[in-house]
């Protein structure tokens, strides 16, 4: 009888397999695999390798990949892109794809959520194959945490702990999403009524919405643009029985949001009036000269007033006349309450009363000139509610108290912009005078920068100096003089929108705490304010602009007082002889260069606050100009960037360190050898932080001051002069 050879009988060994009975050889265990029984029919993966289900028995366990490396992002407005390089262990497969989770995170440190549906992603957020992703309708001004894992086919059945990589980014200004819902409301003969609901995103206060409208098939010939404060607009001077087209959308400070879907809406049959041609041309001609003579009496304001068209920006003037239909822009003027014989008729002229039974006073939040300043909630009939600041007039107060208490309200009533703070209204008619205010979450912008030390990005801090300079474009437009531009006199938003605050006429005498008396009597605040305004009270829109180069300095300071510790007489002085404020450390050249032009002694020379919005929209737009920091390259303005302490007087290092009040680290410098002031000057930031002075505050103030001395000594001994 014929047997079968023994060994085809013979079961398999410790580490080797046979899927099936039969006449095979054995098989080894394939790596990370074994098997601890004879005749084992597949090989068990080791602890922490697996199998997925469509893996033969005769390939290698895996495992799940390790953490994606090398990840980064950039910031487009509220887009992010990223990008990553694949784990440096993909667990021995070939089959990684990538997971991206995304959280929001509030400004406080902590609490963080998930990012929700509106996101964007692209091309998709789980099961990437490629290394990189976008990820559009971020909120503006706002945390995210992005967390990208990659898996394989394994990874499900690991108990082990994802591996992630993550970065934190903050996203930018962003326009404000698209208007998504609009309804017809009312249709009349020759009008329609519109309402639509809030953006989901505002990303911002939204200033207006513009409604852009024309007869349907006709987009090409012409179309109309309206603009509405709230969301209801009615369309008028339309054609009946005609079928008309609408689009909405949103403007915040950042821009215009993307235009709504279409809304056809057909007007209601009328009694159409029948003109003749003579009628059609006798209409046109009355009013193509009632618009010449409006358009001169505009420019005649304009040039010879001082007084300019209301905020209008570049924006909107292109939509004026893309259609071939001008629109006139509503002419604004400033007028000085002083200008009133009874300064009370101009708060009754320009702010609106509010019945104290509006507001419900929350807290107090501070204390003003006049009184205390407290957060609290108005409700109007008819609108929703909304949280305000709420300025007091203490008890006591006399009529001349009064009067100047309100006249801020008047000069703020007067003006509507995204960085000017907005008026409520006042509150006479009760025995707690108040102003009323817009509220602004994170409070003054000294105080605000100061305790978000390194915070913010370089974008961050040019876009609220954008705003800032908008701001007081649109005051100097209208001919108002701020005469105390500070960062103290500036608020900011829970959307770090900035808006120029105080406007109190008697502000400057009495509030200030950094207005000091100078020899004509006038109070003034020293630090901010232009030479010849401090000389000879000067004061204009240049004198604003040399004070906005200062609000530059403390912006990129993060809050940081101008000129430190030197005396008032010091400043004066140093101003006088040419010094001017280095630029703080990481401060990109150009916006140090611009701070120059603001602190130029001419102030014919100066920038205007329009020059000086176009060129922080350009560096904006063109980041790589905002790179190029100046710590590296300080000195190349040699007539006015020069230090400002009278170092000559400082021999040793102790005297240096009593100089700018650190004097508690003396031994440090002791220790690490610096003896003597020429060895400090050649110090970099590291070997500062090598001393082990740890607080960023100090470590900035010393390198500060070890720049001006550097650029001290190359002003005096010339620029050959080598550290
Ligand atoms: O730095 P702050 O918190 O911001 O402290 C001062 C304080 O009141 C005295 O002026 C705050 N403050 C003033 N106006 C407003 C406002 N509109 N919104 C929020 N805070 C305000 C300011």
């Amino acid at each position: 009888m014929w047997t079968w050879p023994l060994f085809y009988f013979a079961a398999c060994d410790l580490g080797y397999y046979k899927s099936s009975p039969g006449d095979q050889l054995c098989s080894k265990c394939p790596p990370f695999s074994l098997s601890d029984t004879l005749a084992s029919q597949i090989c068990e993966c080791d602890t922490n390798y697996y199998r997925c289900s469509t893996d033969p028995p005769s390939t290698a366990c895996t495992r799940p990949p390790s953490a994606p490396i090398n990840l980064i992002s950039s910031v487009n407005g509220t887009t992010i892109t990223l990008d990553w390089s694949p784990p440096r262990d993909t667990g021995g497969r070939r089959d990684v794809t990538y997971n991206v989770i995304c959280r929001r995170c509030a400004w406080d440190a902590g609490q963080c959520e998930p990012c929700g549906g509106g996101v964007r992603y692209t091309p998709q957020q789980m099961s990437l194959a490629k290394t990189s992703l976008t990820v559009a309708n971020l909120q503006a001004h706002m945390n995210y945490t992005f967390w990208v894992e990659a898996v394989n086919g394994v990874s499900d059945f690991s108990l082990e702990q994802r591996m992630f990589s993550t970065v934190n980014i903050t996203t930018n200004q962003a326009a404000p999403s698209q208007v998504v819902v609009i309804r017809k409301e009312k249709t009349a003969e020759n009008s329609v009524t519109l309402i639509w609901q809030e953006p989901d995103q505002p990303n911002g206060i939204i200033l207006e919405y513009e409604i852009k409208y024309f007869e349907k098939d006709k987009e090409m010939q012409s179309y109309s643009t309206l603009k509405a404060k709230d969301t209801r607009a009615v369309v008028t001077g339309l054609q009946p029985s005609t079928r008309y087209v609408f689009q909405v959308r949103a403007r915040t400070s950042a821009g215009c949001g993307r235009f709504s879907q279409t809304v056809e809406v057909e007007t209601s049959k009328g009694m159409a009036l029948r003109y003749d041609t003579m009628t059609i041309v006798w209409i046109c001609l009355t009013l193509i000269s009632g618009l010449i003579v409006l358009l001169t009496v505009i420019i005649c304001k304009k040039r010879h007033c001082g007084y300019s068209k209301a905020f209008q920006d570049s924006d909107e003037e292109k939509m004026h006349y893309q259609n071939g239909q001008i629109t006139l822009a509503e002419s604004k003027v400033y007028v000085d309450p002083h200008t009133y014989e009874d300064p009370c008729q101009a708060v009754r002229d320009f702010a609106r009363e509010i019945e104290a039974s509006r507001i419900k006073i929350e807290k107090i939040i501070g204390s003003g000139e006049f009184g205390e300043v407290c957060y609290g909630r108005l409700k109007i009939p008819g609108k929703r509610e909304v949280p305000v600041a709420i300025k007091t007039l203490k008890v006591g107060y006399n009529e001349k108290q009064r009067r100047d208490f309100l006249s801020e309200a008047s000069i703020m009533a007067q003006f509507d912009h995204p960085n000017v703070i907005h008026l409520e209204g006042v509150v006479t008619r009760s025995k707690l005078t108040m102003i009323v205010t817009e509220y602004m979450e994170n409070g003054s912008l000294d105080t605000f920068l100061r305790s978000r030390d390194g915070h913010f990005t370089i974008i961050q801090l040019v876009s609220m100096l954008r705003g800032i300079a908008s701001g007081m474009k649109y005051l100097s437009d209208l001919g108002y003089v701020h005469r105390d531009l500070a960062a103290r006199n500036i608020l900011v938003n829970s959307n770090l929108v900035c808006k120029v605050s105080d406007f109190g006429l008697s502000r400057i005498l009495e509030d200030d705490p950094d207005a000091a008396y100078t020899t004509t009597g006038g109070k003034i605040p020293i630090r901010w304010t232009a030479p010849e305004a401090i000389t000879y009270r000067t004061f204009s829109s240049a004198s604003d602009v040399w004070s906005y180069g200062v609000v530059m300095w403390e912006v990129l300071a993060y809050g940081e007082r101008p000129y430190w510790n030197m005396t008032n007489r010091d400043v004066i002085n140093s101003v006088e002889e040419g010094y001017r404020l280095p630029a703080p450390m990481g401060c990109p050249t150009a916006l140090h260069q611009l701070m120059l032009d603001c602190w130029q002694r001419d102030r014919n020379e100066r920038p205007r606050f329009s020059l000086i919005v176009s060129i922080l929209d350009k560096l904006i737009r063109n980041q790589e100009h905002l790179k190029l920091s100046s710590t590296l390259n300080r000195f190349t303005h040699p007539r006015l960037d020069r230090g400002l302490f009278d170092f000559a007087s400082c021999a040793t290092v102790d005297d240096w360190l009593d100089s700018i009040k650190l004097g508690q680290y003396k031994d440090n410098f002791l220790m690490g050898g610096y003896r003597s002031l020429g060895m400090v000057m050649r110090m970099n930031i590291n070997d500062i932080r090598r001393l082990g002075i740890s607080l960023i505050g100090h470590q900035k103030k010393i390198l500060t001051s070890i720049q001006i001395m550097r650029a001290h000594l190359i002003n005096t001994l010339g620029p050959r002069m080598h550290l």
